[in-house]
């Protein structure tokens, strides 16, 4: 009996087990890169949600790239914190609206799901954000 009422609680509390990531919105970072986000790659699972800090000024999350058929959220406003949730596996890329050209981009993975990885490839990127995002791909 008491086995029977442990599994029920696992599974009907699952979604509590959902984890909560954060990622710092940074002008350094303790590798000395500037203007970027503390995580290059971040690994989540379906259900995980993400929260963006500013922890230095001037910094925002605008996604370009997600699964399809999904809708992407709105770009965050600068200078808040930005919080989301992933209801959708698959490789997620997005950039700081007024750094993209400094290298300010990121990819969060979703689920292990790398079909729409292509994508992420081939996305158009421009000045510092050309070599970083060939880092980044290194990572996956
Ligand atoms: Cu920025």
């Amino acid at each position: 009996m008491l086995r029977i009422f442990f599994i029920f609680i696992i599974f009907f509390t699952s979604p509590i087990l959902a984890n909560t990531f954060s990622i710092d919105m940074l002008n350094v970072r303790s590798d000395g890169q500037s203007m970027v986000y503390s995580e290059d790659v971040l690994k989540v699972e379906v259900g995980d949600t993400v929260v963006w800090k500013p922890k230095d000024k001037g910094h925002n999350v605008e996604f370009i790239i997600g699964p399809d058929a999904i809708e992407l959220p709105k770009k965050s406003r600068i200078n808040q914190e930005f919080t989301y949730t992933f209801e959708k596996s698959g490789v997620y890329f997005y950039q700081c609206t007024p750094h993209k050209s400094m290298g300010m981009i990121a990819v969060i993975i979703v689920g292990d799901d790398l079909t729409n990885l292509d994508q992420v490839k081939s996305v158009r990127v421009f000045g510092k954000s050309k070599r970083k995002l060939e880092e980044i791909l290194s990572l996956i």
